[in-house]
């Protein structure tokens, strides 16, 4: 399978949707369309939605009903990336390769376009177009599972607890909470998505949350060894800030090295948890390897 292919196909489908959903930069209030379109459209690597349509399309699925909610996804991430870049928060000033949010439009437009992402993200899954297509009842439960990955029990708290911990001393414990939690719980949720609108079997859908919590954490353990790794260039954001910053990794609570086996490990569980899916699954077990590897 050629996954860079993959990729760009996948990529491809959830920038075509979010072109379309997306209010046009001449759409009044004219900034802040044209604050939500610089994130969004600043080039991410659209791993959550493709996460979704590929345990969607694993357990069967094979239309477009998928699209709202993958991309809803995207909405949350970019949301997330815009406010985690505030000055209250990380500080930082480039994003995809960009300045970020807040040098191009201030500080207030940051905040209320990360804002509008989040919202816009339930008005794409509850339009009433998408209720004639999915039983509501799907409807409703696969948006009950991104709430519950992007808020006060999924990202929002593991976000929390790593503001609380900055320059602490932070336990294993805690530093899994924040992990799984801030980034993990998004993933978790995109898997359990495309289980849910595709009609998995518990069987199924218990494998999706598995590996989704699998990848989910080796994702952030490839990011924390790619802040230390990684350049500029490659990852269109400034390096080796977690240091700079006195915020607890795996690499550096356990060291590179475990950190990476920690990672890989993750990956083979991970796909261990597909096996009731055979060769559907074989997108998902390459995106499990694409996470753990990849270089941005
Ligand atoms: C501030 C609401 C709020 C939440 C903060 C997810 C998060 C929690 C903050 C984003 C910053 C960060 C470093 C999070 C860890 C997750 C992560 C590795 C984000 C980068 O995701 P990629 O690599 O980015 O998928 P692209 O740009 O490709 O979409």
């Amino acid at each position: 399978m050629d996954l860079q292919a993959y990729l760009e196909q996948k990529k491809k489908r959830v920038d075509e949707y979010l072109e379309q959903v997306v209010p046009s930069e001449n759409t009044y209030p004219q900034v802040l369309h044209k604050a939500i379109r610089y994130s969004l459209f600043a080039g991410g690597k659209r791993i959550r939605p493709i996460l979704a349509i590929a345990a969607f399309e694993a357990v069967g699925g094979g239309s477009d009903v998928i699209l709202p909610f993958a991309s809803a996804l995207e909405l949350i991430h970019t949301y997330s990336l815009v406010h985690d870049d505030l000055p209250a928060m990380d500080n930082d000033d480039f994003r995809r390769g960009k300045p970020t949010n807040h040098k191009v439009f201030g500080e207030a437009m940051a905040v209320l376009s990360g804002d509008a992402l989040l919202t816009l993200a339930f008005s794409l899954m509850t339009e009433e177009r998408i209720l004639k297509e999915i039983e509501p009842q799907l409807v409703l439960q696969a948006s009950r599972e991104i709430c519950f990955g992007a808020g006060n029990f999924g990202m929002i708290g593991g976000q929390v607890v790593d503001i609380l911990s900055e320059g602490t001393h932070v336990d294993f414990g805690t530093l899994e909470y924040i992990h799984t939690h801030k980034t993990g719980a998004l993933i978790r949720a995109a898997l359990r998505v495309g289980g849910v609108i595709g009609k998995a079997n518990k069987e199924n859908l218990l494998g999706l949350t598995r590996y989704g919590e699998c990848v989910g954490l080796a994702f952030q353990i490839a990011d924390d060894l790619l802040d230390i790794e990684g350049t500029k260039e490659a990852l269109g954001k400034n390096t080796k800030g977690d240091e700079k910053k006195g915020k607890i990794t795996y690499p550096a609570f356990l060291g590179r090295e475990p950190a990476r086996q920690k990672a890989q490990e993750l990956m083979d569980m991970g796909i261990k948890n597909l096996d009731s899916l055979g060769e559907s699954a074989k997108p998902l077990r390459e995106l499990a390897s694409f996470i753990v590897h990849r270089k941005h």
